[in-house]
């Protein structure tokens, strides 16, 4: 491809309700969106990382009058927490939205006033269920199964009757159908795409989607046409990841400033708010004529030491907790285990004893032990400088170089596909493969014979390559500590595009390596 412009890359997390304290889960989508964006960023592409806050509707309402604050000191104090995570996390992103942020409420409203325009919405009378803890309307049938109680938060569902904007989304659902089917990679994984066709199949109603604004205390964004009433929370929230690209234009400072970045590559999202954007999102956008995000993907389900998490068991992994964590092993490995655990996608459960087992095991005996291998060997039999290799072609070595190849050609299609665990795998299958090469050739013995330079050389240039390869990609997912592992080998990332610099043979003979030093101590 001609010219300068590099393709763009637009990755989103949720923007998290702050009724409630940053938690696990909420860390989990948003380091995996930093992942992305890291590697996404390695391969040069430009790249735009969104996260924010949902703060309108009843659930924040109720949860602000409980503390006897108001709704925005709420809104103020949570989005401290969130910010001061990220920062403790090293998360990346580029910008952060507020659903209360002016630039936000006035473009839902120009939102709104095109779904107005073109008679996506009429007035109607809201007779039925709402679920304040999902912040979702609930069908009498779906009610009455689970007993008239939130599927999730288990507390009563509330009876609402009042006059409502509904949005036509029954129109939608055929064409909806027909673009899911047509499009594998749009609602991932594969199983939830399936879930989402059968229950489309079943039929949808229109969707209600405003309150009186009154019943939530004022604290809403008003119907442009009728300010009486306020736009529906999840209405609101979706359109975050257009409004925060300064989409559609208002005529403010924002207009049109990351407008480039749409579509979205990819939302990242839990499973629980997979109806949300799969169904209520994109009809929207087939009504504005917007494009469809590329891909929305769910990932599964954090329960901790095997139960679902809650603050009376005292299972829960709350901020504090992962503060306690990081300080006992280090953000990048807390950022490692979560997306080694389990296949992104599958539910996984987090425990300490499993935490201390991938640490011990992954990253002091497979990672780091190798580092330090090749490092103590380089120094004590090359003088501390990489040797040069003599293309003698040296069978063993030919094999961890097989492996090494296999990692950077898989790397690329597995980040696509949000498929952290192949990544890590594959880092984890090239540090095996290097630690037995070593173990085979035994170049501890090999220095021992004058004749054998030659053979030890390109035996530790082996080593030296597939840990550098090994450590390039580990990089997103654990950048300080990859960065400390490429010190001691002496080499430092040049702004070129990691497919490039994934080459095997890119790092140079007589790199001058620093001391070796263990980048993941054991624990007992
Ligand atoms: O739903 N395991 O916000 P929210 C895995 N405001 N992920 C979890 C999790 C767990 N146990 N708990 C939470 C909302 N998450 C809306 C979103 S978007 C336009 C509006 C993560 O604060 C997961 O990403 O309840 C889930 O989807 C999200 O937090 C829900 O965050």
């Amino acid at each position: 491809m001609g010219g300068s412009m590099a393709r763009t890359y637009y990755v989103t997390t949720p923007i998290y309700y702050v009724n409630d304290v940053p938690h696990i889960g909420h860390s989990y989508t948003t380091i995996a969106a930093d992942v992305l964006a890291r590697y996404w960023r390695s391969e040069g592409r430009e790249v735009h990382f969104l996260t924010g806050t949902d703060e309108h509707g009843a659930k924040i309402v109720k949860a602000a009058a409980e503390r006897g604050v108001s709704p925005r000191e709420l809104a103020d104090e949570v989005v401290g927490q969130f910010i001061e995570l990220w920062r403790e996390l090293n998360i990346s992103y580029d910008d952060f939205i507020r659903t209360s942020d002016v630039r936000h409420e006035r473009r839902v409203q120009e939102l709104v006033r095109r779904l107005l325009a073109r008679d996506q919405i009429y007035l109607g009378q809201y007779e039925g269920w709402y679920d304040e803890g999902q912040e979702e309307f609930v069908t009498e049938s779906v009610a009455r199964e689970t007993d008239y109680r939130g599927a999730i938060s288990g507390k009563p569902l509330v009876r609402y009757s009042e006059p409502s904007y509904f949005f036509r989304l029954g129109r939608w659902i055929p064409a909806l159908i027909d673009y899911i089917q047509s499009h594998e990679d749009f609602v991932r994984p594969i199983a939830r795409r399936n879930e989402v066709l059968s229950k489309l199949a079943a039929g949808v109603e229109d969707l209600s989607i405003s309150r009186l604004l009154e019943k939530l205390g004022g604290w809403g964004v008003p119907m442009p046409n009728d300010p009486a009433h306020s736009v529906y929370v999840w209405i609101d929230a979706l359109s975050n990841y257009v409004t925060a690209l300064g989409d559609p234009p208002i005529g403010d400072e924002h207009d049109g400033e990351r407008a480039r970045f749409w579509p979205a590559d990819v939302h990242l999202i839990g499973k629980d708010i997979l109806w949300f954007h799969a169904v209520y999102w994109p009809a929207m956008l087939m009504a504005l004529e917007l494009p469809l995000p590329r891909c929305i993907f769910a990932h599964g389900w954090w329960t901790s030491e095997g139960k679902k998490m809650s603050k009376s068991l005292g299972n829960f992994i709350s901020r504090q907790t992962i503060r306690d964590i990081t300080r006992e092993y280090s953000r990048d490995v807390y950022r490692y285990f979560l997306l080694r655990q389990v296949p992104f996608g599958s539910d996984g459960d987090f425990s300490h004893e499993m935490l201390r087992r991938r640490y011990n095991g992954d990253l002091a005996n497979d990672i780091g032990n190798l580092l330090s291998r090749t490092v103590n060997m380089i120094h004590r039999y090359c003088d501390g400088a990489v040797p040069a290799p003599t293309g003698a072609g040296l069978t063993e070595a030919a094999e961890v170089r097989t492996v090494a190849e296999a990692l950077v050609t898989a790397v690329p299609s597995a980040m696509a596909a949000c498929q952290f665990h192949t990544v890590l795998e594959g880092i984890l299958n090239l540090a095996g493969a290097t630690n037995r090469f070593i173990d085979t050739t035994e170049p501890f013995k090999l220095a021992k014979t004058p004749a054998a330079k030659d053979r030890l050389g390109d035996i530790l240039y082996a080593c030296a390559e597939a840990v550098r390869i090994m450590l390039l990609y580990l990089r997103p997912f654990m950048p300080e500590t990859a960065d400390r592992g490429l010190g001691q080998l002496g080499w430092s990332v040049p702004p070129q595009p990691t497919s490039d610099l994934g080459r095997w043979g890119v790092l140079p003979a007589g790199t001058r390596l620093q001391a070796a030093e263990a980048l993941f101590p054991r624990k007992t």
